[in-house]
């Protein structure tokens, strides 16, 4: 079984269709998405996601995502479970609570979302002078979203926003710094990093699917004790933010392109 992979998204409509289009020509109709969706306020927003998921049931396929950080929460919240825990954003639109536990194609796989946004400090100040919300603190994955995720063990694949720490191609990116972010919101990151990296170290699964930092990654790694394939898909608008997974072999690749 093949499914398609969707990394951040961040509410970009021409993208997500393009995307969808691109998914149904190539027979896939489950789609893993990895935060950043762009579940955002205000009545726009909501329309935009009414017509994606007409497009998503006229092609017959149901997208599954671990949220971001640019997601709003607050509505987030408000969803309602389903029977089987996933949260009902659209019909063909469902979130992944943190530490959700699902089954794929013979697989196991476990979700958890949430990652800090390293441009907290700005974002809070433009709230202050506009009112307007682009924060939502519950981005921040805690200490009872790290214990759910580990209290099913080990898992074949874990869905994920964030990556852990030791990931070669991501710390490059980050110790260079490219947005020259406040020291107190990278000190927040890295502690938020460090979350995630105790809840991945808990799976420690095979395949590790994730986005947020809007960079291809395709590496096998060497952590305490274990090996994972960690699988980063880029942005909106990048090629390389789409991709496909054989769940009989667990191998990822890149639908658009070479990395
Ligand atoms: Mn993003």
């Amino acid at each position: 079984m093949k499914v398609a992979l969707l990394g951040d998204t961040h509410g970009n409509e021409e993208w997500i269709r393009h995307a969808l289009e691109e998914f149904a020509t190539a027979g896939l109709d489950t789609i893993i998405q990895v935060g950043d969706l762009g579940v955002w306020p205000g009545p726009a927003a909501g329309k935009m996601w009414n017509k994606i998921d007409e497009l998503l049931a006229r092609n017959g396929q149901t997208m599954y995502v671990a949220p971001g950080n640019h997601e709003d929460y607050d509505r987030i919240d408000r969803l309602e479970a389903r029977d089987d825990g996933w949260l009902r954003f659209r019909h063909h639109i469902l979130l992944a609570p943190r530490g959700h536990r699902t089954e794929l194609g013979g697989r196991t796989l476990v979700w958890l979302g949430g990652a800090a946004s390293v441009d907290r400090g700005w974002r809070r100040y433009l709230e202050s002078m506009t009112g307007q919300k682009t924060w939502w603190h519950q981005e921040e994955i805690t200490a009872a979203d790290v214990e759910a995720a580990a209290a099913g063990g080990h898992a074949d694949i874990m869905v994920a926003h964030e990556a852990p720490h030791g990931v070669p191609s991501i710390e490059r990116q980050i110790a260079g710094n490219p947005g020259g972010f406040a020291r107190e919101d990278l000190m927040y990151a890295h502690y938020v990093r460090r979350a995630f990296t105790d809840a991945f170290e808990a799976v420690r699964p095979g395949l590790l699917l994730h986005g947020h930092y809007h960079l291809p990654v395709d590496e096998l790694v060497e952590f305490d004790g274990f090996r994972t394939r960690v699988f980063g898909l880029s942005l909106d608008g990048d090629p390389l933010s789409l991709g496909v997974l054989d769940l009989d072999t667990l191998e990822p690749g890149f639908l658009g392109g070479e990395l």
